[in-house]
């Protein structure tokens, strides 16, 4: 397949129909917070996207968050759009090695320069001047530098490549640090990016965080950490099947005990649901077949900063003190919050891209609330949406 074919192509050859794709998507409209009614537009979109060209880095990790977004039982939208990427280069899952892989990234980002989406999994160590961790004879700072300056955008995938993760546990002994803690800090160039953190993330998670880089050449609104607010804006514990124990105050005390025998909550006993963002408890694990509370352990707060040091497995929240402040990604939350205004009310009659709207940026919230036509009719934005509606259509133009 050519570098630039379409989805389309790809999954005529996979030999799968319209109607099941649609099928495959349904999970992704709720997951990119998108209207059901607009699947079937959305997945024939997605279908005439063309292949992106991704550079995989790896750094210090254990590659579990590889392992969950390519060990699927059967046929998946995270296996499709894994499968349909123009993988140039993936310490893992590539089959050239030494100077050959290195070769290949080089001419593959030399051809795809200011174009190509840099993956990133892992923390980065600036301990001993890099040298815990070195890629062909090279520290990954240097590699990360280099990757970064020719990247169209950046993903970090893992709690390691988003908060420096387990690599990162006090006492921190290689100085591991995470991609958005660089770009800030000036030490790599500073690129559209999104944080997919988890130990390791959802894979649908990240499919869907591909799938809406595909549709709209861009990532879906984030939180103060960068991560997608469709995914990340609960917790845990917001959607927690015991958390009408937790209300009534029934808990577990011990893992077998018979409030852990009735699935009493396992606040007692650990768990940091109730301070992690993340969709767990609603997409579950292994073919939606379960989550950590779900099976009787309580969450680790593995989507979390600085999990590991906040209490470790089993110290209850009320006895964790948090010492550990990530460091934020410089973005606007009403421009966030805009685009989510956007992207799931008008994208459906307008241009993907806001730039492409004929009415300017200025008098588009003039037009909504003055406009008889039917379908702005049905829209009703209150004067903060429509404020951050055009904060955001003014930072694209
Ligand atoms: Fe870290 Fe991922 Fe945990 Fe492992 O790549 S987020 S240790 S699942 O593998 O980085
Ligand atoms: Fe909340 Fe954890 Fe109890 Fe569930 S088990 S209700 S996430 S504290
Ligand atoms: Fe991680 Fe907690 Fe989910 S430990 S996998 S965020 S339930």
């Amino acid at each position: 397949m050519s570098q630039r074919s379409r989805f389309d192509d790809y999954l005529v050859q996979q030999g799968v129909s319209r109607r099941a794709f649609i099928k495959l998507c349904s999970s992704l409209g709720s997951l990119l917070a998108l209207p059901a009614a607009a699947l079937p537009a959305l997945a024939d979109q997605l279908r005439q996207a063309r292949r992106p060209v991704v550079i995989w880095l790896s750094f210090q990790e254990c590659t579990g968050c590889t392992e969950s977004f390519t060990r699927s039982h059967s046929l998946t939208l995270e296996d499709l759009i894994f499968n349909y990427l123009s993988l140039d280069y993936h310490h893992t899952l590539q089959a050239a090695a030494g100077e050959a892989a290195e070769a290949a990234r080089r001419s593959s980002m030399q051809q795809h320069y200011g174009k190509y989406l840099l993956i990133v999994e892992g923390s980065i160590p600036l301990g001993y001047g890099g040298a815990c961790s070195t890629i062909a004879g090279r520290t990954n700072l240097d590699l990360l530098q280099e990757c970064t300056a020719g990247a169209a955008a950046v993903m970090a995938i893992g709690s390691c490549a988003v908060f420096s993760g387990l690599p990162g546990a006090a006492p921190n002994p290689t100085s591991a640090t995470g991609v958005a803690d660089l770009m800030q800090q000036g030490l790599i160039a500073l690129r559209p990016m999104v944080n997919i953190p988890g130990c390791p993330p959802l894979p649908v998670a990240i499919s869907a965080v591909l799938a809406h880089f595909l549709l709209f050449d861009r990532f879906p609104p984030v939180d103060e950490l960068g991560r997608p607010l469709s995914i990340y804006a609960e917790t845990v514990h917001d959607r927690c099947s015991r958390v009408h124990f937790f209300e009534q105050e029934k808990f577990a005390l011990s893992f077998d005990d018979e409030g852990a025998r009735k699935g009493w909550c396992l606040y007692k006993l650990g768990c940091k649901g109730p301070v992690t963002h993340n969709a767990c408890a609603v997409l579950k694990w292994n073919k939606k077949t379960s989550f950590p509370v779900q099976s009787g352990h309580g969450c680790l707060g593995c989507s979390e900063p600085g999990f590991w040091d906040k209490g470790g497995f089993y110290r209850a929240l009320d006895d964790v003190a948090s010492g550990y402040s990530p460091p934020a990604i410089a973005h606007d939350t009403a421009i966030s919050e805009g685009q989510q205004l956007y992207e799931t009310n008008c994208v459906y009659c307008h241009a993907a891209n806001p730039a492409q709207l004929k009415t300017p940026a200025e008098k588009v919230t003039e037009v909504l609330r003055s406009s008889s036509l039917r379908a702005h009719r049905n829209l009703q934005f209150s004067a903060h949406q429509l404020d951050a509606l055009a904060r955001y259509l003014q930072s694209k133009k």
